[in-house]
């Protein structure tokens, strides 16, 4: 059983490095190398700055970090000392930041140097923010606050504030597809929690590895895998600011040697693709995972060719902050989100509320002890949720010999022509066509209120737009599936717009309804 009373404060997770292997490799990256006891001492001071500046316990402090060594020294110095890190996607745009703002009360905020910009007038108006600090560069905006003057002359030494395993320790927000983001609460033995559920049971680092992931601290995904799973082993991470092009990954890989990569479907796509790819250097990778989209059998066979193993599929959510449906390194089942992960228990619902037999379709519940137990301030949307100690995904899923395969959300189902479809089913059958390269279906009201699927298409080197190419693609559709599923409206672009996480950005592509 998990011991719960062991995980008084998720700052552990780094600190107990300390006396473990003070001198082994914590960091590295383009800003240079960091033992455990270099990063713990640095944390140590933001601990002791957040407390002098006169912080209240549980108070929440606005992280609008890229990924560098500053955000785990602030991150564990800041949980350590008794405050709470809101990690924010520093793609947010001005006015969702304020209401991040307003919504988290923080007075604080830390932000990198040449993001800062955005720290001023509209963005902080109505907000209680008192004090930007600047990491990573000088400040630019007035007002701003070094950060090398906030830690200087800081001991480098923190005793653990008295704050218990239920407490709160961490939020993020919710990108979800419509209506506010929601603050997604965090105590602190969620994170040990996923340490010795898909950390110790999946993953199984050692303390040999550098892990890499492509996806950001600030999203939970990526949170586990820089914050929680290396330290927890005490392993290496490779931290690496910036937007993850293809050849900034690849010149990353070679430089620093990784020996596990964290990514999604998308990256690992543009990465296979991009040009010199198989004159570079990738044998450090021994693992590769993979979550958050549907990762297709062209992509894990495209990786495989390239570092000799496909991507790891996996599933989790921010509510559950990391993976519970996971395939293994060597139980690999191609269109499965995964099998569950030890520590969680997944239940499929049908529409009648039974639970649903192995092969029958079901809309999933998840059951662990790293789930979030409210969203800040939005009873209604907890209530929804967040169901006594289950939390309702809102996807439906089918399992079949303990593996499981998504089936789509549950609340996409629309009308056409009378009839119930499933954009996803038909993104899919347009996904197996040879000339599609990736692909997008969405429900869109007509002027006269019917509602008609639509596919945007990005086609493959070689394949050519235009109006038999339409036809094709419908009648494809048509042939595999049934004509009314089949898209009333096929148009085509270079490339898809993609989220800050890399999945296809579905709400970029709705359009108002025509008068
Ligand atoms: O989307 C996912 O699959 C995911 C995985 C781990 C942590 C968080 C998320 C959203």
């Amino acid at each position: 059983g998990f011991d719960r009373a062991a995980h008084a404060n998720c700052s552990d997770i780094l600190w107990q490095n300390l006396s473990r292997n003070p001198n082994a490799l914590a960091v590295t990256g383009p800003q240079g190398n960091l033992t455990y006891a270099e990063l713990i001492a640095q944390a140590a001071k933001w601990g002791q700055a957040f407390t002098a500046l006169g912080l209240a316990r549980g108070e929440r402090i606005a992280f609008f970090l890229d990924d560098t060594p500053a955000f785990p020294a602030a991150f564990f110095g800041a949980v350590r000392a008794g405050f709470v890190p809101v990690l924010l996607n520093t793609q947010t745009p001005a006015e969702v930041l304020n209401y991040f703002l307003v919504d988290s009360g923080a007075r604080y905020a830390l932000v990198d140097a040449d993001a800062s910009g955005i720290f001023t007038g509209a963005t902080v108006a109505g907000t209680a923010l008192t004090t930007t600090i600047v990491v990573n560069g000088a400040p630019v905006q007035d007002g701003h606050v070094a950060a090398a003057d906030i830690l200087a002359d800081r001991p480098d030494t923190l005793d653990c504030a008295d704050t218990g395993p239920d407490d709160m320790a961490f939020w993020m927000y919710s990108s979800g597809s419509t209506g506010r983001p929601k603050g997604i609460v965090h105590l602190h033995h969620d994170a040990g929690y996923i340490q010795d559920s898909f950390g110790a049971k999946v993953l199984k680092l050692t303390p040999q590895d550098i892990c890499y992931s492509v996806p950001k601290a600030y999203f939970a995904y990526g949170f586990g895998n820089s914050m929680v799973f290396p330290f927890a082993v005490g392993a290496a991470v490779l931290l690496m600011p910036g937007q993850p092009r293809p050849e900034v990954v690849l010149d990353a890989i070679e430089a620093y040697r990784p020996t596990v990569l964290f990514g999604l479907p998308t990256l690992y796509t543009a990465v296979a693709k991009s040009d010199g790819v198989t004159s570079r250097d990738l044998s450090s990778i021994r693992q590769s995972m993979s979550a958050a989209e549907t990762l297709s059998a062209d992509i894990y066979s495209a990786w495989k060719d390239l570092v000799g193993h496909g991507p790891t599929e996996g599933l989790g959510s921010t509510e559950m902050l990391h993976i519970y449906l996971s395939n293994m390194l060597d139980d690999h089942r191609i269109g499965a989100a995964g099998a569950r992960v030890p520590g969680y228990e997944i239940r499929l619902e049908t529409p009648e509320g039974q639970t649903a037999k192995s092969g029958e379709e079901g809309v999933m519940f998840v059951r662990g002890h790293s789930s979030a137990p409210t969203y800040w301030n939005r009873p209604d949307k907890t209530a929804d949720t967040m169901r006594r100690d289950w939390i309702y995904t809102g996807d439906r899923f089918i399992e079949r010999d303990g593996f499981y395969y998504f089936q789509g959300r549950a609340d996409d189902l629309v009308k056409v022509s009378g009839q119930w479809v499933w954009p996803l089913e038909v993104e899919r059958c347009l996904n197996e066509h040879a000339d599609v390269y990736e692909c997008c279906v969405l429900a869109e009201q007509q002027a006269d209120r019917r509602t008609v699927l639509r596919a945007v298409v990005a086609l493959r080197d070689g394949a050519e737009a235009g109006a038999p190419q339409v036809k094709l693609l419908r009648d494809y559709v048509k042939s595999v599936l049934t004509p009314y599923k089949s898209p009333k409206l096929v148009e085509f672009v270079a490339e898809l717009p993609k989220t800050g996480t890399g999945k296809i950005d579905r709400q970029a592509l709705i359009r108002p309804v025509a008068a």
